[in-house]
């Protein structure tokens, strides 16, 4: 009650607490506020338990799992200071300066984003990363910076763990206030699939900055620089962050057939990217092509080409990009990105540990306490077990990956799509249409949301058992997938080299194409109209962050909004209630709001009544409650 919520505030246990205490904080007295919010988390619980979470297929009841443990750390020690005061103290200049002084090789950890994007479908969830965080940032603070948001994190956090993605970076910042966060944004794109209006990318971006995220790893899904002004001008215009350019890498620069994306290729755009005034360029390899000696020979001269740090970024989808981190260090590159031992290799990042222990001795070697490293794969190795329906069926690093050019974050998804679509059986031709699509499609940059294109259009042939002959010979009777016709409507830019004409015209079925930018066709948003419009729907509780959220993608948002109506915040449940639901007399903590922790008891569950209905009985805070269920199992 009252008393309890007055001893439980998080002012009251620092001893902040005044006589005026009640009257500034007049949510003290709202006692039916939490004990609604403690129903909804025990009606969420009940829905689990009874429906199971309707995420999750293929639970397997007798998996047992360990409780991962914290690495230790000193609760109460200051943080060492790191990369992220070199910002504050130095701006973006300072830190590149920095950087440039640097000899030994720097790291970037995917761990919170790529690693789990590439591994476990983007399935993490806030707590799990949130409660190693302080750990990881007090005992490696000479990390260069954590990729911890953006990418395919925002909407899937909304959209199947029913979390908010904007609160997720604040607690991350908040554990990590020492080194630099990094986002991953598909420039035009943002966090989604399609273009947005500029001064919607814009807002977007300064409210990111002021949320947590220092660098901005800026892409275009097919290398059009065009498409990315608008994004690194806002970064280095509306924040105090660094505008990292990015550089898809296809292909093979080594290879003697490769006449599209050869070195010339990408020297000129990354010239093109240093000029814009990007403060790093990264050569984003997302499928993992990129092997040992083209990399050496791309770093090698992209090192003369430009002066700007270089960040390379891969996926050991092939099982060798030890090797072609070797040569890149050994050739000059700044920093590379890596995910932690129990997270990495496959279509994930590289073997953090494994990586740093390659170079002891090396004269750019980093030194990590390695004991405190392996920690925390231990802890992560414990975390990923709890996800294990998410894991794709790849055992075993793959050569076919130099055939498909299937990029890591796709390739997760791509197999539960395929299943969904009754083409489990077919995997391995809808891995080879993958392929012919994208030669049909004049070889273009796959990665999201161009990859996305080329998947559903590989799915298309595969479920209608079509061959390039019949698209290009009936194509005009056919109706193809929507983000095809975007595509090649100019939806999401211009692809370098053009797309094949012939099949456009059959894709298109007359209607003409465009070539500007597809942003250039959007009316700009009315922030002060549209965020009004939005709180007369949502309640004027809702952000301006959920209206950007909303922005990106308005039915997901439903969706989630919706979500936190009935169940209430559930980034707080533990994970394996989350997903697995609780058995008889399992007990949990659910902390509903700082200071605010529920005690959770599942007694049992009734059997179905005639009208279908089940009876879950719970202790909440010792005392007894039920909550009814219809059973659609
Ligand atoms: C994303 O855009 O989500 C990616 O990870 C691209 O590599
Ligand atoms: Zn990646």
């Amino acid at each position: 009650g009252f008393l309890e919520n007055v001893i439980s505030h998080p002012e009251f246990i620092k001893g902040h607490a005044t006589v005026k205490f009640i009257e500034e904080h007049p949510e003290l007295l709202n006692i039916k506020n939490i004990q609604d919010r403690g129903t909804k988390t025990l009606k969420f619980l009940s829905n689990v338990i009874v429906n199971g979470n309707q995420d999750v297929k293929n639970v397997d009841d007798k998996r047992t799992f360990r409780t991962p443990q914290i690495p230790f750390y000193e609760k109460y020690s200051p943080y060492p200071d790191g990369t992220k005061q070199v910002l504050t103290n130095g701006g973006p200049q300072g830190l590149v300066n920095w950087l440039k002084d640097q000899k030994s090789i720097q790291f970037t950890d995917t761990t919170f984003r790529d690693a789990h994007q590439s591994l476990l479908a983007t399935r993490v969830r806030t707590k799990n990363m949130v409660e190693v965080a302080e750990s990881f940032a007090k005992n490696h603070p000479q990390v260069f910076s954590m990729e911890v948001w953006g990418g395919a994190t925002f909407d899937v956090a909304m959209r199947f763990l029913h979390e908010d993605p904007w609160q997720r970076l604040q607690l991350i910042r908040e554990a990590v206030p020492n080194i630099l966060l990094q986002m991953l944004i598909r420039g035009s794109n943002a966090v989604g699939y399609k273009a947005y209006p500029d001064n919607l990318i814009e807002k977007f971006i300064e409210k990111t900055w002021e949320n947590g995220v220092d660098i901005f790893r800026i892409f275009d899904s097919l290398n059009w620089v065009e498409a990315m002004k608008v994004s690194i001008k806002a970064v280095k215009e509306r924040t105090g962050g660094i505008a990292e350019a990015a550089v898809c890498y296809s292909g093979d620069i080594l290879d003697p057939d490769n006449k599209k994306y050869t070195l010339q290729y990408y020297l000129d755009m990354a010239r093109q990217l240093e000029d814009l005034g990007a403060h790093i360029l990264c050569i984003k390899d997302m499928a993992g092509l990129l092997k040992p000696y083209s990399a050496e020979l791309l770093i090698k001269e992209l090192k003369k080409a430009v002066s700007i740090p270089i960040h390379l970024h891969t996926h050991d989808t092939s099982a060798i990009q030890a090797a072609t981190y070797l040569k890149a260090v050994e050739a000059g590159v700044d920093i590379i990105d890596v995910a932690i031992a129990s997270m990495s290799g496959l279509t994930s990042q590289p073997n953090f540990n494994s990586i740093v222990s390659m170079l002891k001795g090396h004269e750019r070697e980093l030194k990590f306490n390695m004991s405190a490293l392996n920690k925390y794969s231990n802890y992560w190795e414990d975390v990923r077990e709890f996800y294990y329906p998410f894991e794709s069926d790849l055992k075993a690093g793959t050569a076919e990956v130099y055939e498909n050019e299937i990029p890591g974050g796709q390739y997760s998804n791509l197999r539960p799509q395929a299943e969904a679509l009754g083409l489990g059986e077919k995997f391995e031709k809808v891995k080879q249409n993958y392929a012919l699509v994208n030669k049909m499609f004049g070889d273009i940059i796959k990665v999201t949301p161009s990859s996305k294109v080329v998947g559903d259009m590989a799915l298309f042939m595969t479920s209608n058992n079509l061959t390039e002959k019949d698209i290009m010979e009936k194509g005009q009777y056919l109706s193809f997938p929507e983000s095809v016709v975007s595509l090649f409507k100019g939806e999401i830019g211009q692809a370098y080299g053009g797309f094949p004409e012939k099949l456009q015209s059959i894709i298109l079925k007359g209607e003409k194409p465009f070539t500007e930018r597809p942003n250039d066709h959007l009316a700009p948003v009315d922030f002060d109209k549209e965020f009004d419009a939005f709180q007369q729907q949502f309640g004027s509780s809702s952000t301006f962050l959920d209206f950007l959220s909303y922005k990106m993608y308005p039915k997901v948002f439903e969706g989630y909004a919706k979500h936190r109506e009935l169940y209430g915040d559930v980034s707080n449940i533990p994970t394996l209630a989350f997903f697995y639901g609780l058995k008889n007399n399992q007990e949990i903590l659910v902390k509903l709001s700082k200071g605010k922790t529920i005690i959770v008891k599942m007694l049992y569950c009734s059997a179905a009544d005639e009208n279908g209905m089940r009876t879950v009985f719970f202790e909440l805070n010792g005392q007894t409650r039920n909550v009814q269920v219809k059973d659609n199992t």
